[in-house]
């Protein structure tokens, strides 16, 4: 049986927003998660028109306000990665409690310290921690008073803040991602660009404006990067989803490419390969404007060609298919990535369609399209979880899916694929992305919270820890 390779990073992931809590502590700033409504508002806020990002508590909750407040227990959570083997554990650092307002003159030191004990609670486990610079948690006043990614200005604050913390941790941080799920603006600008349609214009355009800042400022923070230290590894981070033609209908085909190009393929061909792609054009016209609309300099060209990324950081739960000819067909759910349902693929609780085969095609189309190494930095299944009378849980769902998909990368690795590791998603429980509530559950530890925030927090292990605990110790036996 094809073996994982040695030092092949085994770990969790989690973002800042999603379970650190305090909010408001120790000079950190609002950020947009913070003013974004848990439960079904959440999705809807994107085609309001006068959205005004105002935080109203009679009106709304916000679960990420106290998260599972890994702020004060970050302590206890880590040791418990350690007890699971983690090699790695990949986290976010909140750009609003380094720079509460996004443009402040100086970073606030309580917030970079936070961060030093952090990293150096998972290295005195030698666990390798794995920074995300920036996951859904834009400072809510660059989007207040800047209007989000789609300004230029930006480049600059993202600039500050990225040499910032870039130079605080590089010593003691080798592995680093710019934004979370980039792509993830195509159909949610919201969380990852801090723009809703009361912007106004084309709103597509706005979002590939919003892009390309984005890009240049990633392309700035690899150069930062690797001015520090040259072994650093620096990769994006894709929201991917395989996208399959729902027949061999050659419309259906065609469909389901430019569907690819669009959703799967465009943010990292720009980010791994320097340069916009050959579609490029015929990609905005579609949705009616042209490369020439944007704000794109030269210099901003040059900086995209000198600083490509080291690998491809990617999340994997779902595939979708195409069928452009068959209107009768229904549609799958998702929370980012739509599609019709494939006949051939059972889906979650919340529609997600299970394909582990998808997550080995899309490690072999990532590294041959590149040819650089990539990551599976997020997968999983999002549950109910329940607890019983004597405290257990008895995730086996949630085993199966995982065991599936490693057992899917262990294919990937047969077919030659560089893959540097595998950190599944929510690895304790947290607040969900997509409900803002907490009963969409991912980890191997249970956190006692409700979708009110209402519980102990207390932490336990459910059945998938110890099975973890065992793929991670033999270096991968899923049994
Ligand atoms: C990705 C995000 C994560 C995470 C995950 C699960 O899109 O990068 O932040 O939350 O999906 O999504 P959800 O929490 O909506 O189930």
């Amino acid at each position: 049986m094809q073996e994982f390779p040695k030092g092949f990073l085994w770990g969790g992931a989690t973002a800042a927003n999603q379970l650190e809590g305090a909010y408001d502590v120790d000079g950190k700033g609002l950020s947009i998660a913070d003013a974004l409504p848990g439960g079904p508002e959440r999705f809807n806020i994107v085609d309001q028109p006068d959205f005004d990002w105002k935080i109203d508590p009679d009106k709304y909750t916000y679960p990420n306000h106290e998260g599972i407040d890994f702020y004060h227990h970050f302590k206890e959570d880590i040791a418990l990665f350690a007890e699971m083997g983690f090699k790695c554990y990949r986290f976010s650092i909140a750009w609003s409690r380094i720079f509460p307002n996004g443009d402040d003159a100086e970073p606030n030191e309580k917030g970079l310290q936070f961060y030093d004990q952090v990293i150096d609670e998972c290295l005195k486990y030698h666990i390798e921690p794995v920074i995300t610079i920036s996951h859904y948690e834009l400072p809510l006043n660059l989007v207040t008073t800047y209007g989000g990614w789609k300004n230029r200005q930006l480049i600059g604050f993202f600039e500050n803040y990225a040499k910032v913390v870039l130079t605080r941790y590089a010593s003691r941080v080798k592995y680093w991602m710019t934004f979370n799920e980039i792509n993830s603006a195509l159909h949610f600008p919201v969380m990852s660009q801090g723009l809703v349609s009361s912007n106004g214009g084309n709103v597509m355009q706005n979002r590939y404006q919003a892009w390309h800042n984005q890009f240049v400022a990633g392309a700035k923070a690899v150069a930062i990067a690797h001015e520090l230290r040259s072994d650093l590894q620096i990769g994006c981070m894709l929201l991917y989803a395989t996208t399959y033609a729902y027949d061999a209908n050659p419309v259906n085909q065609l469909a389901a490419l430019k569907e690819n190009q669009a959703m799967n393929h465009f943010c990292g061909d720009v980010q791994v390969r320097g340069k916009y792609p050959l579609y490029t054009e015929s990609l905005m016209n579609h949705y009616g404007f042209s490369f020439k609309d944007l704000t794109v300099t030269a210099d901003d060209l040059a900086v995209l060609a000198a600083n490509p990324v080291d690998y491809i950081g990617f999340s994997y739960y779902m595939s979708t298919a195409v069928n452009v000819t068959d209107k009768s067909l229904g549609t799958a759910n998702g929370n980012l990535v739509g599609g019709v349902k494939n006949p051939f693929l059972e889906s979650s609780d919340w529609g997600w369609q299970i394909d582990p085969t998808g997550l080995r095609i899309a490690l072999n189309e990532l590294a041959n399209r590149y040819n650089k190494p990539v990551f599976v930095v997020e997968n999983g299944l999002g549950a109910k979880d329940v607890v019983a009378a004597d405290g257990s849980i008895h995730d086996d769902y949630r085993i199966n899916y995982l065991r599936e998909h490693i057992e899917a990368i262990r294919g990937a690795i047969s077919d030659g694929v560089p893959v540097m590791g595998y950190t599944p998603w929510g690895c304790i429980d947290l607040v969900s992305a997509s409900t803002g509530q907490m009963s969409k559950r991912y980890g191997f530890i249970y956190v006692d919270l409700d979708d009110e925030g209402h519980g102990t927090g207390k932490r336990s292990k459910k059945d998938s820890f110890t099975w973890y605990q065992h793929v991670i110790e033999t270096n991968g036996d899923t049994k």
